[in-house]
Formats: C-alpha cells, sequence, structure tokens
C-alpha cells in the first residue's frame, strides 16, 4: 500500500451504500459491484463501518459476534471476494473495530447476565441498590450511562445505549479475546482498522460522581490508554508492514493525540478528532440551533494542524461521516451554492497536513434529507433526544428543526446512483428514506459532468498523489482573524502551497501577507473551483465560497 500520508480513506456505510440484492438494505456484494466507481474516484482505503452480527439497535455499533458477518449483509465468501477484487484494483479494506462496548446480545454479556463471574468480569458490574445508581454519569445517547439487572442486584456501565455494554479492558482476558478477532480480521486480508471510541476504553479504579459534566473526565484518555493501545498493536497489527489504523477520539486533546499517533510510540497511525465539529453547538450542546461559529472553527483547525506537526503526530482530517450531518448543508451553501461550496469545502480539507476521509456521497455533494416527521427518522440517538427535547418542554416544530440539522441520518440516507427510483440504490423499499434531490444530486450526473463536485474531489486525491508538498509539507495559518475566509500555506523544500477558501457568499478582497515574497517564485493556480481564478496577485479579491490552491514553487 501506498504511504498513508499520500492515501485518502473513504468511508462506506454498507446499510446505505448499494442493495445488489433487492431487500432494501446494502450489502457487501452492492460495494464490490460499485468498486470501479471507487477506483474511478482514486482513493486508496476502504473504511467498512460495521457489518458484523447485530441486533442493529445502533446501526452495527452493537456487535453480537466480531467474527461473522451479519446475514444481511452478506457471507464471508462475499467478504473475501470483496477484499481480493479491491487489492487487483489498487484498493485495500479498513475495518471497524468497536471494543468500548458490545451488543447486549454477546454471548459473553449473555453469560455474564447467566451469573457467569468470568465473563462478569469481561464488563464493568457493580453492586448497588436500584434507586441509586452507583455514579451520575451520564450515557452519550442520552440517560444514565447504567442499567440494573435485577437478577444480579448490579449495575452495568454503557456509555452508548442501554444494548452496549462497557467492556473491561483491566481484564487480561479480554483484551486477549479482542488480539484473536482483529488478528482474525488480519489473516482475512484486511489492512487497515479504526477503532470505535478507543480513548473511552480504560476506565478508572474507582467511580466517582461528577459534580458538573457527565462523567467524561474520568474515562476519556483514561488512565492506562496508551498502554493498552501499545499493547495493542504490539500484539496484532503492528507485526505486520504498512497497516494503516485510525482511532476514532471522544473530546480528546492534542497532547494525547500526539502520543497516539507518534510513530515512536508505537501506538496508531492517526487519529480523528471531532473538535472543529462543535462548532455550531451552543454552550456545548449538540441539540441546539445555531449558526456555525467560523472563528472557533479556524482556531481549532489551526490549533491541531499545528500542534500536531510539532509533535510529530498524524490527524485524520474530515468534515464528514455516519454521525455527523452533511458538510454542505452545514459550513456551505446547499441551494445557491452547492456545487461551489461543496468543492470549496473539499479543497479546505483535502489539501491539509493529514490523511482526508471522504464519507459515501460527500463526492457528490450530497446534502441534508430535511426530513420532516419523526417516523422517517431511524438512528438511536435521534428518537431519545426527540423524546428529551420535547420532555424539556420544546415545541414539536423546534425539535424537528433541531433534527434536520443535528441528527446522525442525515449522512445515512442511501447514496444517490442515478435518477431512477430511490436514487438507484434499492430496486426494493429503502431501510431509510433516500433524500428527495436525487434526481439533481447522483452519481451518474457526475461523472457525465466534467465541472462535477466528484471531479473535483477525484482531482485532490490525485494531487496529493503527485505533490509531495500536500503529503509532506508544514502547515503555517495566515489571515487567522480573517472573518470569512480560512487559508494556509503549507511548506516544502523550499515551494509553497497557498490555499485561500472563502466561507460565505460575500466578496471579500484579501492581501496577503509581506512575508510571502511573490517575486521569489514561479506560480500557478493548482485547483479552484470557478471557471477561471486570477493569477496570484497580492490583493485578490474573491467571489462566493471561491476557494483557490496556488502552487508558488521557488525559482533557482
Ligand atoms: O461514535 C462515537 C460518538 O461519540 C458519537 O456517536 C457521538 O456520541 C455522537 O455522534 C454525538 O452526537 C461511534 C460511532 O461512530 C457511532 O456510530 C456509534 O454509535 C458510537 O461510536 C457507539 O459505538
Amino acid at each position: 500500500m501506498t504511504d498513508f500520508k499520500k492515501s485518502v480513506v473513504y468511508q462506506i456505510y454498507p446499510k446505505s451504500f448499494y442493495d445488489s440484492n433487492g431487500d432494501g438494505l446494502g450489502d457487501l456484494k452492492g460495494v464490490t459491484e460499485k468498486l470501479p466507481y471507487l477506483q474511478r474516484l482514486g482513493v486508496d482505503v476502504l473504511w467498512l463501518t460495521p457489518f458484523y452480527v447485530s441486533p442493529q439497535r445502533d446501526n452495527g455499533y452493537d456487535v453480537a459476534d466480531y467474527c461473522q458477518i451479519d446475514p444481511r449483509f452478506g457471507s464471508m465468501e462475499d467478504f473475501q471476494g470483496l477484499v481480493a477484487k479491491a487489492k487487483e484494483m489498487g484498493m485495500e479494506v479498513m475495518l471497524d473495530m468497536v471494543f468500548n462496548h458490545s451488543s447486549d446480545a454477546h454471548p459473553w454479556f449473555q453469560k455474564a447476565l447467566g451469573g457467569d463471574p468470568c465473563y462478569q468480569d469481561f464488563y464493568i458490574f457493580k453492586k448497588g441498590s436500584k434507586e441509586k445508581p452507583p455514579t451520575n454519569w451520564l450515557s452519550k445517547f442520552g440517560g444514565s450511562a447504567w442499567a440494573y439487572v435485577e437478577a444480579l442486584g448490579a449495575y452495568y456501565l454503557h456509555l452508548f445505549d442501554v444494548s452496549q455494554p462497557d467492556l473491561n479492558w483491566d481484564n487480561p482476558r479480554l483484551r486477549n479475546a479482542i488480539y484473536q478477532v482483529v488478528n482474525f480480521w488480519i489473516d482475512q486480508g484486511v489492512r487497515g482498522f479504526r477503532l470505535d471510541v478507543v480513548n473511552l476504553i480504560s476506565k478508572p479504579q474507582e467511580f466517582l460522581d461528577d459534580p458538573e459534566e457527565d462523567g467524561r473526565r474520568f474515562y476519556t484518555d483514561g488512565p492506562q490508554i496508551h498502554t493498552f493501545l501499545k499493547e495493542l498493536n504490539r500484539e496484532t497489527f503492528g507485526k505486520h508492514p504498512n497497516m494503516i489504523t485510525v482511532g476514532e477520539m471522544s473530546s480528546t486533546t492534542i497532547d494525547n493525540c500526539i502520543k497516539y499517533s507518534n510513530p515512536d510510540e508505537k501506538e496508531l497511525s492517526m487519529v480523528f478528532n471531532f473538535h472543529h465539529l462543535k462548532v455550531d453547538y451552543r454552550d456545548g450542546d449538540k441539540w441546539s440551533l445555531m449558526d456555525f461559529d467560523f472563528l472557533a472553527l479556524k482556531n481549532i483547525l489551526n490549533d491541531w494542524q499545528v500542534g500536531m506537526e510539532q509533535g510529530n503526530g498524524w490527524n485524520a482530517v474530515f468534515w464528514c461521516n455516519h454521525d455527523q450531518p452533511r458538510v454542505v448543508s452545514r459550513f456551505g451553501n446547499d441551494r445557491q451554492y452547492h456545487r461551489e461550496s461543496a468543492k470549496m469545502l473539499a479543497t479546505a480539507i483535502h489539501l491539509l497536513r493529514g490523511t482526508p476521509y471522504i464519507y459515501q456521497g460527500e463526492e457528490l455533494g450530497m446534502t441534508n434529507p430535511y426530513f420532516s416527521r419523526l417516523e422517517e427518522y431511524n438512528d438511536v440517538e435521534s428518537i431519545n433526544h426527540y423524546h428529551i427535547l420535547r420532555k424539556q418542554g420544546k415545541g414539536e416544530k423546534e425539535v424537528m428543526e433541531i433534527l434536520q440539522r443535528k441528527s446522525r441520518d442525515n449522512s445515512r440516507t442511501p447514496m444517490h446512483w442515478n435518477d431512477g427510483p430511490n436514487g438507484g440504490f434499492t430496486e426494493g423499499i429503502p431501510w431509510l428514506a433516500v433524500a428527495k434531490n436525487y434526481r439533481e444530486i447522483n452519481a451518474k450526473k457526475a461523472l457525465e459532468d466534467a465541472d462535477s463536485v466528484f471531479y473535483h474531489y477525484q482531482k485532490l486525491i490525485s494531487l496529493r498523489r503527485e505533490l509531495e508538498i500536500i503529503a509532506y509539507g508544514g502547515y503555517r495559518p495566515i489571515l487567522a482573524n480573517h472573518p470569512e475566509i480560512y487559508a494556509y500555506i503549507r511548506a516544502y523544500q523550499g515551494n509553497l502551497l497557498l490555499v485561500i477558501n472563502n466561507f460565505y457568499d460575500k466578496a471579500p478582497r484579501i492581501s496577503l501577507p509581506q512575508a510571502i515574497k511573490l517575486n521569489n517564485y514561479h506560480t500557478q493556480v493548482l485547483i479552484s473551483n470557478y471557471p477561471a481564478s486570477p493569477d496570484l496577485q497580492r490583493k485578490i479579491t474573491l467571489r462566493p465560497y471561491e476557494s483557490i490552491a496556488y502552487y508558488l514553487e521557488k525559482k533557482r
């Protein structure tokens, strides 16, 4: 596999990607059928979200058997076929490993409930009375993080849904069982792993009430986390060359992320953090309505770019995944400037220092679906919060508007392949409604239009492969206080890459810092989102959502 710094990862949510058998659910054969499309886009690695045996309370992040494929997604043979075909076409497969918790349907948990002390120690049980949970911690999906089991007179911890009991990583037997799972998938030809909320796996020795928050201070980047990750690395993917690993880090810090991803530490290749995606949370509350805070967004991106570079860490860079609303509806303009803003957002992320991740449909500029009825939603987090918000006294209309902007289902609607029924996703009834704009926004149309968002992504992917400055250059913010422009410089071996992105529909005139000595370089427009973007000058006027990347090659 190519160097992960030069690679681009494409995230597939199999349930919504392509349905090959008409049952309304996407499947593994569907992914295999669409490999030529992904090859055409040019991505290197395919991250597949969970397709293991699961009751699907949390769409597969509730795993009941880590080494078996849920029949609704296909068979082990289908998976092997997918891996082989992908490799043939120059792509590797990355799997999603959910090891903070299992499903309550997992045999381990079932044995624990049955009273087996050995398996009870695979989870976090605490004795207690029905009236008072061990701590006041809250589940990330709403409500208490503890569930009472009458028969055992004990509570178990679940940081997510009640059907997702947390695993006890302090137990070496549990850790070993997990390493066997990872090695099993390596033997199947998997070359990458995405580790779900992996910075939450180390819980404290003592369980105390949190006086201010939901308890996260006690288990986020917890006491043994670096020890556990080093051991996981040593026992599994660290034994193989060219593995690519990414940890999903919830509410983390730059210092911890440097440790997670600095190669000397032998933990992971890179990390996701989410701070830049909380800039539209009012006082930290996701379930609120607020225009995004552009300066906060820039400050966070700048801090993480600079901080991780200083510590020789490595970021996964991204706007979208299966938990986030569609970026063009969120930080762009999904009506008047759909194409321009989708391309601008792509450039802003892809030219950063870090490995870019594209979430299915992002390369088409897919938007939020703007569902108007609760019945259209499927996501457990959204439905729980609907009820919480209604109980707080918010009106139906306001709550529906919050879901339209915040629900995880915004990104989970089926992929648009063409302008036929259900966007060509299925010949049956899709498990989640298709967004209504599939006739305008779909893969077929994009492939026929040389100016589409798709080809912009394709170009960004190939530029990363061609120009070392994108993969290896240093990062410096410029115009840091500008209220509409996000701009930065990448620097490598005397050359520069200057990236300017207008996040609004205004036309600001900017002036480049004097420190950039334009006369010392041959300059060219590398990529932009308007038919003709101006040559590089000291002063530039940008058009709405215009994005221009200039390559400045040192005169020798
Ligand atoms: O997500 C972790 C996570 O922190 C988000 O679910 C987050 O809590 C939510 O989006 C905030 O509103 C991972 C998976 O990506 C997600 O799909 C799973 O539901 C979750 O872990 C539990 O496995």
